[in-house]
Order: structure tokens, then C-alpha cells, then sequence
């Protein structure tokens, strides 16, 4: 029997692909070419399924020229690269990467957060340059991480993996707001309290933005907001690029309305607003919160255990429009 055909959409771990090609007959862009939209189409007229990694928009128009594909398993737990309802109405199933990240990113929201709040980079920049010559009382002064308020916005499994560091680790007093309230039990196990969007922006020392992206968090934090925060706190963006307006925190950044800002993600990412390269109180990293090789590993192959689970098996594994499945 001919094994079904796949496309991988971007280089990945070689085992991951040794794998696949034990169910599936596969076509990789192991050499991680760019591939215009057009390209991609081509490549997925022929193909019941696709391994994508977050960057490759599947919509209607492209769902269109893939008249076979049946299933997308993305390499990522967000999935605003995805039109679902356009892969529902075609009956193409959309899975994603969940949990096996949380911890991971928690760890890195963390670093990110004390990287700012002690300007870790803005002085080692300094240090490179040559330019440290002697101790002062007031050198590099930052903001205190213990003992301080930590608001997060946000909190789905990431957003509590962060707030249990900041509780438990750190003797922080921890704030957070969420479409929804987490139950008691969560609560406690985080030692998080539930408030209004402003209240914590008002409160918190340190914000950390954890929200899904959607149109409807679309520049949730504006130079409206930025205002409402202490003129010591930071902001820590893991969340993704679109939540934040960039070019509103950059000049906030300037004008020294918040402390600093800790950015992994960006609008119109891989580029960046250049206002944000030239303020020296951001920490900027490169999408990289998830990365450790162990958590990619296990991300790669959780897209791949649904592209196995779904087209042999016909049971995957973290279905995010499971109708499909009835039909
Ligand atoms: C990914 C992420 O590395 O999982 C997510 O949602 O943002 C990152 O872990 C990125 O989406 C590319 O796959």
C-alpha cells in the first residue's frame, strides 16, 4: 500500500523525520528554504498532511490549492497561523503542541523577567564596550524581583508555571488576570489572585503577558495601559508579537514611562520595530522561549505523533477542531 504523502515545512530534528518516514512517504525542506506562499501550495497540491512550525499561514486560499490535505499539526502550542474555521469548513484537522512546552517557557519568562528587572544585558553591553572603569553606588540599579508584585495576563498553563516560580521561588505577591477565573485549587497552588486588567497594570511590578493572540488581543497593551503602569514596573512580552504595540512601548521605553521591557516576540517578526533596537532598557531575545533542545525535541515529535496518530491511526492527539473527526 502506498504510505500517505506529507510535507515538513521547515528543517527539524533528523529523527523526527526518520520517524515520519517510517509511516509516511515525506517531502522536508531540510535545507529550511524560504518557500513563498505560492511555492508552499505547490508543494501541498499532493499531500494528506503538513508539519508546519508556527510561520506558515494556513487559510482558506491556500486550503484551496491542497484539494487532499487532511490534516496540520503544528510545532507550537499558539496557533494564530492557523484560519481553524477555514480548516474546519474544508474538514482539515488542526493540532497543536501543548504542555510539553509550559515548563520550558515558564523557565524562560522567568529569565526574561530577571534579565530586565536587573538589566542584565543594558550593563554587559556596557561592560563589552569598554566603558567600565570603576564601582558606583548607583551603577545598574534595578528593581527587586522577591518580595515584589508579579501581575500576569494570561493564565492559561504557562501563565501558572510562572506565577508558581514567582510564589514559591521568589516570595512574590502574585496578581493575575485572565478571560476567565482559574478554580480555587489552581489558585492556591499558584497563590494567585484574581483582578481587573487595570488593577494590575496599576499594581504590579513586574507584568508578564502570556495571552493567546487573536484579533481580540489584538495591541492589548497600548500607550493607554503603558500609562497605567508604575514608572518603576517592567514588561515582559512571551506571549506574541501583535499583543503588545511596539512602536508605543518603544517611545515609553525612551521616555522612561516603565523601567524596561523584556521582549521575546515582536510584531511583523522575524524584523523589528527599530525604535525598540535603539532604547538600551529592553532585553530583546529572538522567539526563543520554548528552546532548549529536550522541549523542542518533544514538540517535534508531539507534531509528528499527531500526524501518525491522525492519518494511520486515525486518533490524534491534540485535536483543536475535533468535529472534524465526527464527521
Ligand atoms: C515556537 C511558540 O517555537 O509554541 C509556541 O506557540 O511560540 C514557540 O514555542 C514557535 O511558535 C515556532 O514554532
Amino acid at each position: 500500500m502506498n504510505k500517505p504523502k506529507i510535507l515538513v515545512a521547515r528543517a527539524i530534528f533528523p529523527a523526527t523525520i526518520a520517524r515520519l518516514e517510517e509511516h509516511f512517504e515525506v517531502e522536508s525542506n531540510q535545507a529550511d528554504a524560504s518557500w513563498s506562499k505560492l511555492q508552499f501550495a505547490e508543494k501541498l497540491r499532493d499531500k494528506a498532511g503538513a508539519f508546519t512550525t508556527g510561520g506558515e499561514r494556513i487559510d482558506a486560499e491556500l486550503l484551496a490549492a491542497a484539494p487532499l490535505l487532511k490534516i496540520c499539526a503544528n510545532m507550537a502550542v499558539g496557533y494564530n497561523n492557523f484560519d481553524v474555521d477555514a480548516m474546519t469548513a474544508r474538514g482539515v484537522l488542526a493540532t497543536n503542541a501543548p504542555d510539553v512546552l509550559t515548563e520550558t517557557t515558564a523557565d524562560f519568562g522567568f529569565a526574561l523577567l530577571m534579565a530586565t528587572a536587573r538589566r542584565v544585558t543594558e550593563s554587559e553591553h556596557y561592560l563589552r564596550a569598554g566603558k567600565w572603569d570603576r564601582w558606583s553606588f548607583d551603577m545598574f540599579a534595578g528593581t527587586d524581583v522577591h518580595g515584589s508584585t508579579l501581575g500576569i495576563l494570561g493564565m492559561g498553563r504557562i501563565g501558572q508555571g510562572i506565577a508558581r516560580r514567582g510564589a514559591h521561588g521568589f516570595g512574590m505577591n502574585v496578581i493575575y488576570h485572565n478571560r476567565s477565573r482559574l478554580a480555587p485549587d489552581l489558585e492556591a497552588a499558584c497563590k494567585a489572585r484574581y483582578v481587573g486588567k487595570e488593577d494590575l497594570l496599576r499594581t504590579a511590578d513586574h507584568v508578564v503577558l502570556v495571552l493567546p493572540y487573536s484579533p481580540a488581543s489584538h495591541h492589548t497593551i497600548g500607550a493607554r495601559e503603558i500609562a497605567l503602569m508604575k514608572p518603576t514596573a517592567n514588561l515582559i512580552n512571551i506571549a506574541r508579537g501583535g499583543i503588545v504595540d511596539d512602536a508605543a512601548l518603544a517611545a515609553a521605553l525612551r521616555e522612561r514611562k516603565i523601567a524596561g521591557a523584556g521582549l521575546d516576540v515582536y510584531e511583523g517578526e522575524p524584523k523589528l520595530n527599530p525604535a525598540l533596537l535603539t532604547v538600551p532598557n529592553v532585553v530583546l531575545t529572538p522567539h526563543i522561549a520554548s528552546s532548549t533542545i529536550a522541549t523542542r525535541l518533544a514538540m517535534a515529535n508531539l507534531a509528528a505523533d499527531n500526524l501518525i496518530g491522525f492519518l494511520v491511526n486515525g486518533k490524534p492527539l491534540t485535536p483543536l477542531n475535533p468535529e472534524v473527526l465526527t464527521r
